[in-house]
């Protein structure tokens, strides 16, 4: 257990598995450019990906300084946007609702729905150091009476039943079984309340996972779920579908700025662009109420 002093914690992490360790690992040492560079631009840290158009002319930037400067706001920007699109589908909420985000990374996402509605959030990731960076920046911004992160495991969070008036995961749903999850969803929800996925599945249409989702999922030590998972764990767990979105067209732009971003590429920027272009991998955004 690993939070604030002040902050109640939410549960202790008793029920780690050995791949639940490994995760953390990947989480604890986990500095990429690409990430924390972005990061630093508005003290916003994501760990997910952009959408929408982009602005090409950043790679026309004569000076490399400039140049670097102009690519890496603009992957910032497209990623704040996919953050933006999120918390939009999380409302209404008013300042005394609880919100709850589930495999919080470094604690961006919780802020952005602050910002926007003014509501109490709780974060939880297994990785004790994101739990520590995103509670201390929520102190910097002097938000940390309202927006608490939490060093624990999403599928058994120790939250209060029944307190949340909504609830997400933005690009965290691959790191567990779907039905365990969305249980504990259920759980946290209230009556009504709204539940929101952003996440990369892969298509069922196209058969079995393909060569580039078993990439992805060795690159990050996670396991990519096919869509019809979703629907099925959802049903079966009181979270009825109200909207659904496939963004894999609004994701390309920002893995193509990405694959020509120097100093920031990580590796896996061509695979996720053959992924999304063979058809075998969709970019997904799925609201439902807890009925
Ligand atoms: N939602 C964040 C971070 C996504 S990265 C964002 O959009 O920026 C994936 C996150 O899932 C990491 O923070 C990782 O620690 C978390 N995670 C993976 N398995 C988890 C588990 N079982 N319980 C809690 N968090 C988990
Ligand atoms: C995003 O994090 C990646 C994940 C949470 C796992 C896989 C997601 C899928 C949609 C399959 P990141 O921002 O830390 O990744 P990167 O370092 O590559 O930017
Ligand atoms: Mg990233």
């Amino acid at each position: 257990m690993t939070t604030a002093p002040h902050i109640t914690p939410a549960a202790s992490v008793p029920t780690q598995s050995t791949y639940q360790s490994r995760v953390a690992d990947y989480w604890n040492a986990e500095e990429n450019p690409v990430n924390l560079e972005l990061g630093k631009i508005d003290d916003l840290y994501h760990h997910h990906y952009g959408i929408g158009a982009a602005d090409d002319s950043v790679l026309d930037e004569r000076d490399p300084v400039r140049r670097h400067e102009r690519i890496t706001a603009e992957l910032h920007r497209l990623e704040h946007a996919q953050a933006e699109l999120l918390a939009a589908h999380l409302g209404p909420l008013t300042p005394t609702d609880r919100v709850f985000d589930a495999g919080c990374g470094r604690g961006g996402g919780s802020v952005v729905a602050h910002l926007r509605y003014g509501c109490r959030t709780d974060g939880v990731t297994i990785s004790a150091k994101q739990a520590e960076f995103a509670n201390a920046q929520a102190r910097k911004r002097g938000i940390d009476g309202k927006v608490r992160y939490h060093h624990a495991n999403m599928l058994d969070t120790g939250l209060p039943t029944g307190e949340f008036a909504a609830s997400w995961n933005n690009e965290s749903t691959m790191y567990v079984e779907l039905d365990l999850l969305f249980a504990e969803h259920a759980r946290l929800l209230r009556r009504g309340g709204r539940y929101v996925v952003i996440t990369g599945c892969y298509n069922d249409t196209y058969g079995r996972a393909s060569r580039e989702v078993s990439l992805i999922n060795a690159h990050y030590i996670c396991d990519i779920h096919p869509r019809s998972a979703y629907f099925r764990a959802l049903a079966a767990n009181r979270l009825v579908p109200v909207h659904v979105e496939d963004l894999t067209q609004a994701a390309l732009p920002y893995w193509e700025l990405r694959s020509q971003a120097d100093e920031l590429v990580t590796g896996i920027e061509e695979t996720f662009i053959n992924a999304y272009k063979n058809g075998s991998f969709q970019y997904l955004l799925i609201a439902a109420d807890r009925v």
